[in-house]
């Protein structure tokens, strides 16, 4: 615990609270904010406040007094997380990941930069080429895709519009050796159509140096670090035809001449065909027209003005979709491990930090509000499973009594979500499997059959009363962080997700290799295409399954983020808002949990290794019948008896206050027996 840290900017960690109600913690957090302390603990979790202005406390000199130190040793801070995860990776051999959460705005994005900032600066003390290569790379890489991945929204002038894991790989002597991206459904609607007052994806701007914000800068910013991480001049120059074609794209509209559907300005489609190095015909014939199979013979079918409007929009989003993703395999490709032989150089461990898109409410919601803010609510599920589940199981295992703390736990959403058969997911791929049209409506009334009774979906025809349904079309979830009305509009054409396969084609078919890199299933020929792929929907919980079995398998270190106000004023502190915010993100359920509990807890070997030096009894070995045994002497000797527990296997102290003191008395007595060795060596003794 900070205990240095003076009282007047409110107490370092919550779990010193004098009691613990909503009221003091609020009161604690606003005072703190108000003091520029955006930091603050409850135990290892850290709470952080977005101070909406550059704060003066991310520079080397911060650094240094964080480096190698215990969490509670300085002023909270994000770097003693990181040092924190740093440690016990290195110490114990141990996977960790850094977990970041929070909604939009909130700071996660700039958290994790940070974050990554501190690791690079602490690592590769030897000033390694190869090392210092792979850092450079991770950290340009942030960039770069923040340039393709973020847009101005109207919670957020930077948000993340995709989801990012990033693992960091680390050698044996902890240095980082190389990484890993994954990326999670990118919001590609973006590229079609925004909301009022939002952008579309930064790259756009930054292509036509156009706007208020510093996207001239940033190309040129971009542009560097696209070609340090090792993109070549070829692809560099593919990526901006993308965003150039996509671009005209937006320009093209189609009418009709009787029974012919047309381009209306076809020069478009010329300028198309050179940016995609392809014959403006087959542009055209791609646009207009759609190969089916029927039977033996493949026919061109001519689309109607509304096909060819949706195959062009489909199309548009599906080449910026499937160059980001190019652009992360790139990324990877560079930065990824290589030449690691466990058995020679010893285990390659990882630190994962996560930061992805937050929960998030606009003016009308739809099927990407809708994913997004079910990976949020996978990401609480993790935090009640890791954090205060586990918390209490630790005690009833270790045999410490214990009082159970009730939560609210979001299970009930997540499967109102994802479950098989009866979940939001499961209707809506049944929906878009039947034959024959089917329109979002179809789907609605699948929601309202089988979730009628579920406390957490409702809509206008379930609750026709209800003020907040405004639409027919309209579907409501109560989720863990509020309530979000949903429309339905848009949900089976973006969960089936098509492009046409004559698109494919003509990417695949391109003189420009590196465009035909990026649409390989362009090869196959209408008749080979059979299978019918995955959902959007599938695809995306599959992902986040997977994304939270792995953070599940690591040690996990937390951020948690509050957005203080929403009009990005650093003086602001919205006391609702953050109210609501501390509510719902079970941060009082944590402090009772770690209070009614034991800030830290040890193995008794690992304790008496670290404080057997401050016992007599103890030092430099103990004749005592166990390591327990052995520990509950120190303890008593120090005269802490009463802020400890003794489990099966662990001490457990209560209030970090005692760590620090028997930390204080470790560091004397670590002195004193340096200098008993000095004056030994002199043989002054
Ligand atoms: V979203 O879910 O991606 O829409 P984030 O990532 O939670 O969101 P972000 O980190 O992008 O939010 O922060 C939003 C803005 O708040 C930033 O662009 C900064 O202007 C501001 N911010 C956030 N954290 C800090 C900070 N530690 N210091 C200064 C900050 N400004
Ligand atoms: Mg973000």
């Amino acid at each position: 615990m900070a205990e240095h840290e003076s009282l007047e900017f409110g107490k370092a960690d919550f779990v010193l609270l004098d009691s613990v109600s909503l009221e003091e913690f609020m009161a604690n957090l606003k005072l703190r904010f108000e003091k520029g302390r955006i930091y603050t603990y409850i135990g290892e979790v850290v709470v952080s406040v977005n101070p909406y202005r550059a704060m003066n406390i991310y520079g080397r000199d911060t650094i240094e007094q964080y480096k190698g130190r215990e969490l509670y040793e300085r002023p909270p801070h994000l770097f003693a997380i990181a040092d924190a995860a740093y440690k016990a990776m290195k110490r114990r051999n141990k996977d960790t990941c850094i977990v970041i959460s929070g909604e939009s705005g909130a700071g996660k994005t700039e958290a994790s930069k940070y974050i990554m900032q501190y690791i690079a600066a602490i690592t590769n003390p030897g000033q390694r080429a190869e090392v210092e290569r792979v850092k450079n790379m991770l950290l340009k890489s942030n960039c770069v895709l923040e340039a393709f991945g973020n847009a101005k929204t109207n919670r957020n002038d930077n948000s993340s519009r995709f989801g990012k894991y990033m693992d960091i790989n680390f050698d044996f002597k902890g240095d980082p050796i190389g990484g890993h991206i994954n990326n999670y459904l990118l919001e590609k609607s973006r590229v079609i159509f925004q909301q009022e007052g939002e952008r579309s994806f930064h790259s756009f701007y930054q292509v036509c140096v156009c706007s208020s914000i510093n996207d001239g800068a940033d190309f040129k910013a971009v542009a560097d670090a696209m070609k340090v991480i090792g993109f070549t001049p070829d692809e560099i120059q593919t990526v901006y035809k993308v965003l150039a074609t996509i671009l005209h794209l937006g320009n093209l509209t189609f009418g009709v001449d009787g029974d012919t559907t047309l381009i209306e300005n076809s020069k478009v489609v010329a300028v198309i065909g050179v940016l995609l190095a392809t014959k403006e015909e087959n542009v055209g014939k791609a646009l207009l027209y759609r190969t089916v199979a029927t039977g033996r013979d493949v026919i061109d079918k001519q689309h109607t003005t509304q096909e060819a409007s949706y195959g062009r929009d489909a199309l548009a989003k599906a080449m910026y979709e499937r160059m980001f993703c190019w652009i992360v395999g790139r990324i990877n490709d560079v930065i990824e491990v290589k030449n690691y032989d466990a058995k020679v150089h010893g285990k390659n461990t990882v630190i994962g930090v996560l930061d992805i898109y937050g929960f998030e409410i606009f003016q009308n919601n739809s099927f990407e509000q809708f994913c997004i803010n079910y990976c949020n609510e996978k990401l609480q599920q993790l935090f009640i499973q890791l954090v205060l589940r586990q918390e209490q199981e630790e005690y009833q295992r270790e045999g410490i009594p214990w009082k159970h703390i009730d939560y609210f736990n979001n299970q009930i959403i997540v499967d109102l979500v994802e479950l098989q058969h009866k979940g939001i997911f499961s209707v809506l791929d049944e929906a878009c499997m039947t034959v024959g049209k089917v329109t979002d409506e179809v789907f609605l009334q699948g929601l309202n059959s089988k979730l009628a009774k579920h406390a957490h979906y409702t809509s206008r025809k379930l609750s026709p009363t209800d003020k907040s349904l405004e639409f027919d079309r309209d579907f409501r979830i109560r989720h863990y962080a509020g309530d979000v009305v949903y429309s339905v509009v848009g949900f089976i054409d973006k969960n089936k997700d098509t492009l046409f396969q004559d698109f494919k084609r003509l990417l695949y078919n391109s003189s420009n290799p590196v465009l035909k890199m990026m649409w390989p299933e362009g090869k196959l020929s209408i008749t080979e295409v059979t299978k019918r792929p995955l959902t959007a929907a599938t695809l995306f919980k599959n992902s986040m399954i997977a994304l939270v079995e792995n953070l599940a398998c690591k040690e996990p270190y937390y951020v948690r983020c509050i957005k203080p106000n929403d009009v990005k004023s650093p003086l602001l502190f919205e006391y609702e808002r953050c109210r609501h915010q501390v509510e719902y993100l079970g941060l009082l359920e944590n402090v009772r949990v770690r209070r009614a509990g034991f800030a830290n807890r040890q193995e008794y070997p690992r304790f008496l290794q670290r404080y057997k030096m401050i016992s007599e009894f103890t030092w430099p070995n103990h004749d005592l019948p166990s390591d327990k045994e052995a520990v509950k002497r120190l303890v008593q000797g120090c005269g802490f008896e009463h802020d400890v527990a003794y489990g099966k296997t662990k001490v457990f102290v209560r209030t970090p206050r005692t760590l620090f003191c028997l930390e204080e008395q470790r560091d004397e007595m670590v002195g004193r027996i340096v200098l008993f060795l000095q004056k030994v060596w002199r043989g002054t003794i």
